[in-house]
C-alpha cells in the first residue's frame, strides 16, 4: 500500500497536461536576454518604417519573432522606467517616481525572483536605480543590486566614447572604446560562463542618449543635410537639429551592430534557440518634434518605444501585433513565458498569450504617468495620460493638455483637447484615465511640484528613497539645495 501511495501522485500528475508540460520543461527554462538601450525611440528602427536608420540585426530579430508595433514607457523618463520594468509595478507603488531617487532595497524584481528559480543573472551597463551621486557609480553588492549576481554597471554616465565602470570591488575600470562594443564584450564573457545554468541577462546601452554620437564609421553613414525629418519636427530647437538626428541614427545603427555581435554569440553557444530576447528602451526622444526635446512628454516620439520579442522555442516567426504592450506588463509576460508564477503586487498583463500567437487580445489602453516636473526639457507640469490603439489624451491636475486622434493624425499636429466636436471623446478618455488612476492606486496628491530634478537635486549631495525625504533634508540644508 505504501508504494502505491508513494507513486499515487506524480503518475497522476503525468495526466494532468500542464504541470506534466511544466514537469518536463522545469530542467531547462528558457534564458532571457533584454536588451535596454537608453533613449531609443520607437519610431527608429527599419522595421518599424524608418527611412535612414539602419538597424539590419534588429529587423532580422523582429522577423524571427514578434514584434509589438505598439510599446510604449508608463512613465517615459530613465528611473522609473527602469524600475517598472523589473518589479512590473508603476511607479507611485514601487516608490521611483522622479529620476535619481532609490529603489528601495525591499522591492522584488525580476532578477530576484528569477534567481529564486535558479537562474544566474547579469547586469551590464548604465544601472541609474541606486540614488545619489551618480558619479563615481559603484553599486556594491547586496541588496542594492536587486537580485543580480554578475556585474559590469555604472550608476549614470554618458560618457560614451570613454565608458567607466565596476565589478565586484569599487576599483573603477576606464576603457577607450564606444560603449556598446565594452558592453557587448562583457555580455559575451557572461554567456561563456552560463554552462546550462538557465540566465537572465540585462544589458543596459548608453547610447542613443545625448550626446548624441557614434564612431566616425557610422556618422559618416548620415549626412544632416540629408536625414529625413518627422512632418512636426520644428527646425531651430537647440539640440534637437539636423546634425543631432543623424548622429542619433548613427548611435543607433551602431548599437544594432552590437546587438549582433551579442545574438551571433548566442548563437554559437547554441544558445539562441531556448533564449527569449526582448529589446525595447526606457522612453523615447522628442528630437525637435512639436518643437520639443527628450522625453517625459506624452508625444509619440517620448512614449514609444521598442518592442521585439523573439523565443524560437515557442514564438512563431514573423509576425506582427498592434496589441498594447507597455513596461508594466514585461515583467510579468517574461516570468509568464519562463513558467514562473506571477506574483500579485505586479500590477501589468501578462501578455505571453499575445507573444505566443495565442490571442491579440491586450490591454484597451496604456497608463501614463509624470510626477514631477523638469524645466530641464521642458517639462513644466506632472501630467496623466491615456493612449488608446486609436485616441492620447493627456491632461494635467488642472485640466485638459494634449488630445489626438491617430488615425487621421498620426503625427499628432492638431491638438482636439479644447475642441468642442471632440468632447464626446474627450470624456470618454477621462472616465478611462480617471479608471486606471482608481485601479492602480494614483492621486494627484503624489504629484510634487518641488523641482527636485532640475540642477541634479536629488544626486547632488545625497541619497533619497522620496521626495518627500528631499524635502526634509533641503529644508536643513539650505545652502546646499538652492530654491531657483
Ligand atoms: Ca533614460
Amino acid at each position: 500500500m505504501k508504494t502505491i501511495a508513494k507513486f499515487a501522485v506524480p503518475l497522476a500528475a503525468l495526466f494532468v497536461a500542464s504541470p506534466a508540460t511544466w514537469a518536463a520543461r522545469a530542467d531547462r527554462r528558457p534564458n532571457v536576454l533584454l536588451f535596454l538601450p537608453d533613449q531609443m525611440r520607437g519610431q527608429a528602427l527599419g522595421c518599424m518604417g524608418d527611412p535612414d536608420v539602419r538597424t539590419p540585426h534588429l529587423d532580422r530579430l523582429a522577423a524571427e519573432g514578434v514584434l509589438f508595433r505598439n510599446t510604449f514607457a508608463n512613465t517615459p523618463v530613465c528611473c522609473p522606467a527602469r524600475a517598472i520594468l523589473l518589479t512590473g509595478r508603476y511607479a507611485h507603488k514601487n516608490g521611483m517616481v522622479a529620476n535619481d531617487l532609490r529603489l528601495r532595497e525591499s522591492a522584488t524584481t525580476l532578477a530576484e525572483i528569477l534567481s529564486g528559480h535558479g537562474y544566474r543573472t547579469g547586469f551590464i551597463g548604465k544601472w541609474h536605480l541606486d540614488g545619489g551621486p551618480r558619479l563615481p557609480g559603484f553599486v556594491p553588492p547586496g541588496p542594492r543590486r536587486q537580485g543580480f549576481q554578475f556585474w559590469a554597471a555604472n550608476e549614470c554616465s554618458h560618457t560614451h566614447f570613454a565608458p567607466v565602470y565596476f565589478r565586484d570591488t569599487p576599483q573603477p575600470i576606464a576603457d577607450n572604446r564606444f560603449e556598446p562594443e565594452v558592453w557587448t564584450d562583457r555580455a559575451i564573457e557572461f554567456l561563456r560562463e552560463a554552462k546550462g545554468q538557465p540566465f537572465f541577462l540585462e544589458v543596459a546601452l548608453g547610447p542613443p542618449h545625448d550626446p548624441y554620437g557614434a564612431p566616425e564609421t557610422y556618422m559618416k553613414r548620415y549626412e544632416p543635410a540629408k536625414v529625413a525629418v518627422r512632418p512636426n519636427w520644428v527646425e531651430g530647437v537647440p539640440g534637437a537639429g539636423r546634425r543631432e538626428i543623424a548622429a542619433y541614427e548613427a548611435a543607433i545603427n551602431a548599437v544594432d551592430d552590437q546587438v549582433g555581435r551579442l545574438l551571433a554569440a548566442l548563437r554559437e553557444l547554441k544558445l539562441d534557440d531556448d533564449t527569449i530576447v526582448l529589446f525595447t528602451s526606457d522612453h523615447g526622444d522628442m528630437l525637435g518634434s512639436h518643437g520639443q526635446r527628450l522625453k517625459r512628454k506624452p508625444w509619440e516620439e517620448s512614449i514609444r518605444v521598442p518592442g521585439i520579442l523573439r523565443y524560437p522555442a515557442r514564438i512563431p516567426a514573423g509576425r506582427q501585433t498592434d496589441t498594447l504592450l507597455s513596461h508594466v506588463d514585461i515583467a510579468p509576460t517574461l516570468l509568464s513565458l519562463c513558467g514562473i508564477p506571477v506574483p500579485k503586487q505586479m500590477q501589468g498583463t501578462d501578455l505571453s498569450p499575445v507573444a505566443l500567437g495565442q490571442s491579440t487580445n491586450g490591454p484597451d489602453s496604456v497608463f501614463f504617468q509624470i510626477f514631477v516636473p523638469f524645466a530641464g526639457d521642458g517639462t513644466p507640469h506632472p501630467w496623466r495620460g491615456i493612449r488608446t490603439p486609436s485616441a492620447v489624451y493627456a491632461r494635467t491636475r488642472s485640466g485638459p493638455w494634449v488630445l489626438y486622434d491617430l488615425d487621421k493624425d498620426p503625427f499628432e499636429q492638431t491638438n482636439l483637447a479644447a475642441d468642442p466636436a471632440h468632447a464626446a471623446l474627450r470624456e470618454q478618455l477621462e472616465r478611462q484615465l480617471a479608471g486606471w488612476m482608481t485601479r492602480t492606486g494614483d492621486s494627484w496628491d503624489l504629484n510634487s511640484l518641488e523641482p527636485v530634478e532640475d540642477k541634479g537635486r536629488l544626486y547632488r549631495f545625497e541619497t533619497f528613497y522620496t521626495i518627500d525625504d528631499y524635502v526634509q533634508w533641503a529644508a536643513k540644508h539650505p545652502e546646499l539645495a538652492p530654491r531657483d
